[in-house]
């Protein structure tokens, strides 16, 4: 596995030179890809997930199927506390959890406010292939994952209460904080061979936040955006400020206009940054395109990504906007 560190603020500067130029909407004539074979890209250090998907596209499985086998992984690790079993809890004290899966086809599904379950993509998933909706949410979505076969769990570890105890005796401040020090939320894009592509996003959002709060994770747009016809992108970080901008829909926005993957992140990035002061706030935001070519870039250093090829496995520090 290879780890860099990429200090590339330049590139904030640079790509302001970048010409946008325009992709018709009504091109009719497919494109010639090149071969770049499968490819998984997932928001900060998550090397086992990332494996996992590549192996399970290696194995022949669909686009979908990787995604749940490796954000499943992260899910079922009570050492990951922003996904999952293990994951951190609300005000109340209670874990609940955020993710949503948007496929090759277009098709999407997401869960929110789900409790006790521990693999809320899988429900995501179910939701997408087994019901008309698009989201499905707290006890509706717990009853439906229920139906569909899956236990309910107790999912607060001893760990994460020990720290939400603590929280509670030091005042029960809520900080948004939401970097390497304390976030994990795993955001996940594969690729095929053919450069189909498809994401899923899984978290169980910010530690104590306020009861009935939903990220940006479960929000197609918002935490996780794909168009098969040009790129998909992720986010993670603080949930609200990627919700105003709608940022993965913009990141794919971007590229649909001749921007690459990383042009797409950094301009997104700043849209952030030049619309709210957001100077001590997190946001992290990856991207692949059709070609598989892909990008990262965060509004604070400290955002890693993975990747993984056919070839190698990547963790790599995305550019950010301040040092
Ligand atoms: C949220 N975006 O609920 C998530 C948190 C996150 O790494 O990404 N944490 O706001």
């Amino acid at each position: 596995m290879k780890y860099q560190r990429r200090s590339l603020l330049k590139l904030f500067s640079l790509s302001i030179l970048a010409p946008l130029s325009s992709t018709s909407c009504d091109e009719t004539t497919p494109k010639k890809l090149p071969k770049v074979g499968l490819q998984v890209l997932t928001t900060w250090r998550h090397p086992i997930a990332t494996n996992k998907a590549l192996k399970s596209l290696i194995r022949g499985k669909s686009l979908s199927n990787a995604i749940v086998t490796g954000i499943s992984h992260v899910e079922n690790d009570p050492e990951d506390q922003s996904v999952g079993f293990g994951g951190r809890p609300d005000a109340d004290g209670n874990v609940t959890l955020d993710a949503c899966i948007m496929d090759e086809a277009g098709k999407c599904g997401s869960v929110t406010y789900l409790k006790n379950i521990k693999n809320p993509i899988e429900v995501a998933r179910l939701v997408k292939d087994h019901s008309p909706h698009v989201i499905l949410s707290g006890d509706g979505a717990q009853q439906f994952a229920v139906r569909m076969g899956m236990e309910k769990e107790e999912l607060l570890t001893e760990k994460s209460n020990n720290e939400y105890q603590a929280w509670k005796k030091e005042g029960s401040t809520f900080s948004t904080k939401a970097n390497i020090e304390n976030h994990d939320t795993i955001g996940m894009l594969c690729r095929d061979h053919e450069g189909n592509l498809a994401g899923g996003c899984s978290t169980s959002g910010l530690a104590f936040k306020t009861p009935g709060r939903v990220g940006d994770s479960p929000i197609i747009g918002a935490g996780l955006y794909v168009d098969n016809e040009i790129g998909a992108s992720t986010a993670t970080g603080l949930g609200e400020i990627v919700l105003k901008n709608l940022s993965t829909f913009l990141v794919v926005e971007f590229m649909r206009n001749g921007k690459t993957p990383q042009e797409a992140c950094i301009e997104a990035i700043r849209r952030i940054t030049k619309k709210y002061d957001f100077k001590n706030d997190q946001v992290g935001l990856i991207a692949i395109n059709k070609n598989g070519e892909i990008g990262a870039a965060s509004i604070l250093p400290g955002f890693f990504y993975s990747f993984r090829d056919q070839n190698e496995l990547v963790v790599n520090e995305a550019v950010s906007y301040y040092n």
